[in-house]
Formats: structure tokens, C-alpha cells, sequence
């Protein structure tokens, strides 16, 4: 996998309870008509049957617009509806496994929190590491304290694949991300909690640059 084929540098994480009682959909719409690239599903609380049933509007919506859609966690769910890749977490089966489930056409993304788990995860076959927090983010306070550029700049100089950083991302912090190396950014609170979530994902895009 090549940065080229990735296609995407900003990497739109789902938190339903964020959308301030619109309908996931609606935020997801605004997101990728200003250039969103890529959308992990991640509603952990979900059952399958649940995470179907978003999933399925995400596919059209994301195939409409010639994004990309990630399941996290859920091989099954990413291959019921035909979604891009997978996004591996602690508790998922191993990434051995997961490309068993998956094949080769699919991608997977590895979340890890320390440079082991991004070397570990490169060498069973990860297509792209999520590394984080890398800064402070209420709702990651249980993974223990951020790990800060420097951590991310030292996986980005060892990792071939590419890296996005996540974790307490925000716009004005894209430009010292970006001294990293890392290809690109994953977030939730500063697209689903901005005041215009598309407004939100442009200026992001345009920060990041073109895939
Ligand atoms: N993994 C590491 S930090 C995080 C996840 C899912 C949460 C990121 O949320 P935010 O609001 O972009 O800081």
C-alpha cells in the first residue's frame, strides 16, 4: 500500500452522541461535501445489528462521494457492507486474523499507543497506524497521559506505513502534527462539536494539503 493509494489525510472518526441531535447521516453529509476523505464508523456500544444499520447509509454516502468508510473493530460488519477497511483496536482479533477475515482488498488500520504496537503492527500487515492521544482528550484519559509530538515523530521516522496522529487533534494544532511526518489526522470533537462541521472539515483539508 502506498501513501498515494491511501488517498485521504483526514480521517473523520464517528461519535453519534456529538452530532448535537442531528442525525449522524446529516453530519457525515456536510463533512463530505466539503472534502472529506475517509470516515471510520466507531460506535463501540453498538451491537451488529445496530452498527448495520448506520453502516449501510455511511456506504452510500461515502461511495457517492468517493470517500472511503471504516468499520472499527467490526471485520464482519466492514465486509456486510462492503466497506474500504477495518480499523483494529486492543481488544480486536489480531491483525493475522483480521486480513484472514478481510483479504487482501481490504485495509486495515492499526490503533496503537506506543511505538512497539506501531512496529508490531507494521510487521503483521497494518496498511496504516492511528497513534495516539497524542494530545489531551477527555475522552481517552483512561489510556493515560498524551504521548506527545516527539512520540509521534519518533513512530513516524520508524514506520513505512503511514501514520496519522489522534487524539486532542485541532485545527490550530495541524501545522506542529504535520513537523512530524505524519500523513495526516484522525479526529472526533473538532468536526462533530464545531459549530459547522463542514466549514470544520475544509479548513482541516485544506491544512492537511492533498492526499
Ligand atoms: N483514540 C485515541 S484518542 C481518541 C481515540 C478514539 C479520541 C479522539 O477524540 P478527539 O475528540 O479528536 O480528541
Amino acid at each position: 500500500m502506498s501513501l498515494r493509494q491511501l488517498g485521504f489525510r483526514l480521517y473523520l472518526v464517528t461519535d453519534r452522541r456529538q452530532t448535537k441531535g442531528r442525525p449522524l447521516t446529516d453530519v457525515i453529509e456536510e463533512c463530505l461535501g466539503a472534502g472529506l476523505g475517509a470516515v471510520q464508523l466507531r460506535e463501540k456500544d453498538l451491537s451488529a445489528a445496530e452498527l448495520l444499520a448506520l453502516a449501510q447509509p455511511l456506504r452510500e454516502q461515502t461511495q457517492r462521494f468517493g470517500a472511503r468508510l471504516f468499520i472499527n473493530d467490526r471485520a464482519d460488519v466492514a465486509l456486510a457492507v462492503e466497506a474500504d477497511g477495518v480499523q483494529r483496536g486492543h481488544t480486536s482479533l489480531p491483525i493475522t486474523l483480521m486480513r484472514t477475515v478481510v483479504g487482501s482488498r481490504r485495509l486495515i488500520g492499526a490503533s496503537v499507543h506506543r511505538l512497539e504496537e506501531a512496529r508490531s503492527a507494521q510487521l503483521d500487515g497494518a496498511d496504516f497506524i492511528v497513534f495516539g492521544p497524542v494530545y489531551d482528550t477527555p475522552s481517552k484519559r483512561p489510556y493515560g497521559p498524551p504521548q506527545g509530538v516527539e512520540n509521534l515523530r519518533r513512530v513516524v521516522r520508524e514506520i513505512g506505513i503511514p501514520v496519522f496522529a489522534i487524539g486532542g487533534i485541532t485545527l490550530e494544532r495541524v501545522a506542529e502534527v504535520k513537523t512530524s511526518g505524519a500523513h495526516g489526522v484522525a479526529v472526533i470533537s473538532a468536526i462533530f462539536a464545531a459549530g459547522r462541521p463542514g466549514e470544520a472539515t475544509k479548513a482541516f483539508v485544506d491544512a492537511l494539503g492533498s492526499a
